[in-house]
Order: C-alpha cells, then structure tokens, then sequence
C-alpha cells in the first residue's frame, strides 16, 4: 500500500475519533490494507498524537483472551500503543459525551522495571522484568461502526483504545501466581461475568511475552517502566451514564467505572 494510502486512511480515523463518528471498515475503502499496512497506519496515527504533545507511555494487547477474539469475530491477537491521553484518573467519571460507544473491560496490567526486546522472549524472562502487577479497566471505543472490523481495521484503530485507570498501588509479581488471579465483573452490583488470568492467553506472562516478540518483528521494544495492558478477560460491557462497572480481583483489589 502507498504511503499516500496509508496517509489518507490514518487520516480517516483521527477524523472519525475527533468528529466521534463511526465509519465502515477501512479496509473495505483501501484495498490492500493488509496488517503490515495497518501498523503503518497505527504507527502514523501515534505519531501525529506525539506531534501534538502526547507521550508514549506503554503497549497493549487486545484479542488476547477467547472471550473476545469470539465476540469480536477475529481470532489474533494484537498490539497496540498507550498514550498519556489515555489515563483515566482513579475515580474520574468516564465522561460519554467525549466517546462513541465506549465498552469496559477488565485487563491485567503489568508495570515494567526493566525493557523487554525479542525474539525469544519467554513467559518466565517477562515476568521478571515486571515490577508491579495491578488490576485494571480498560475502555474501549471502536470508531468503526457497531464495532464491526477485520484485523487490519482493528490494528489501525490503535485497538479501539480511549482510556484506562488502574487500582491501588500495586502488587509484586513475585508472591503471585496470575493464572489462578481471578476477576469478578460487575454491571450496577449484578455480577455479570468472571474470569481468571488464565484468560490471556494461559497466563498474562504469555500475552507480554508474545507483545515483546511481536514488536521485536517489528523492531521495536519494550521500555524500562512502559505500562502493558494484558488484554480483556472477559466480553466488554457498554457503560451507560449513571451506572458503575466494577471489577473486583483476588489480590489486585477493586476497580469501578462510573459513567456521566
Ligand atoms: C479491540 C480491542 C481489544 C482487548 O483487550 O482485547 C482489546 C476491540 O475489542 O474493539 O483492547
Ligand atoms: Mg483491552
């Protein structure tokens, strides 16, 4: 695809988000959006995003438990780039009239201590260079229409992602065996799902493992001290002005969302 293509198409979507007006699929307008492609796409769009002061912050995962990769319809998982824009301050309302149509989803979050650059990387060297483990919520915010996209759609949108807030001050690695970390969601006090850490991809070590390799392919690395979302461990919930999400964790304490 043509740099120009790649261009127009970021284009489209800072516009999309900026205007919060949903869209088709991209890759139905640009043939030949292939997902190399939609990394150039999500790469310009952070650029610009840096251009106008923001600071990359860290590195996410998405589609990395079944939960989603079956309600969304795509079955690999992805990367994608946190920008300080994206920080939702521990009990700040999730403001609606700034989003299209926003979705919570509990992740497990990973604080790093010291960088992380593939290949090879495994679940065990990952997890020794995280320093605190915490839990958190994710809020997703597809500009694509109905959340309806392929891969390459989903990689240019940047994941869908609008915002995070994460809970307390975190937990060491070292005393926590992940897989079992178990999660309750909850829409207005009804529980509405749960799940363990086992979720992501059989352990939230294997999806930063897989993050490190796949930005290796990519040239790219880790950072001492990014911030590294997990990957939603349940189906997202819509949220809705007035009512409050909450995710309670075994050891990772609990997280609410509110919504106005
Ligand atoms: C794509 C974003 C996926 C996750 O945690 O799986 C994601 C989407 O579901 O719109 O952030
Ligand atoms: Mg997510």
């Amino acid at each position: 695809m043509s740099i120009d293509s790649i261009a127009s198409a970021a284009e489209a979507l800072r516009e999309a988000e900026a205007s919060r007006t949903p869209r088709g699929r991209i890759t139905e307008e640009w043939a030949g959006l292939d997902l190399e492609a939609a990394y150039a796409v999500q790469r310009a769009n952070i650029e610009a995003r840096v251009a106008a002061g923001e600071r990359v912050i860290g590195v996410k995962l998405g589609l990395t438990s079944r939960a989603k990769q079956q309600r969304m319809g795509v079955d690999s998982p992805l990367t994608a780039v946190l920008s300080d824009a994206y920080v939702l301050p521990a009990d700040q309302p999730v403001a609606l009239d700034r989003l299209i149509q926003p979705r919570a989803e509990p992740e497990i979050v990973f604080v790093m201590r010291d960088a992380l650059r593939g290949p090879g990387v495994t679940a065990a060297t990952a997890l020794a260079a995280v320093d605190r483990v915490y839990g958190g919520f994710e809020v997703i915010d597809s500009r694509f229409e109905g959340y309806d996209f392929a891969l390459p759609d989903v990689v240019a949108d940047n994941a869908s992602s609008a915002l995070f807030t994460i809970a307390g001050v975190g937990v060491a690695p070292e005393g926590l065996d992940l897989a079992l970390e178990a999660v309750v969601l909850s829409v207005d006090g009804e529980v509405v799902d749960t799940a363990t850490g086992a979720a992501v991809q059989g352990h939230p070590a294997e999806a930063l493992a897989l993050a490190a390799n796949a930005l290796a392919a990519r040239g790219e690395e880790i950072p001492a001290g990014s911030i590294v979302l997990t990957g939603g461990l349940t189906d997202a919930v819509p949220l809705r002005a007035g009512g409050v999400v909450s995710a309670e964790f075994t050891h990772l304490g609990s997280v609410h969302l509110t919504a106005e």
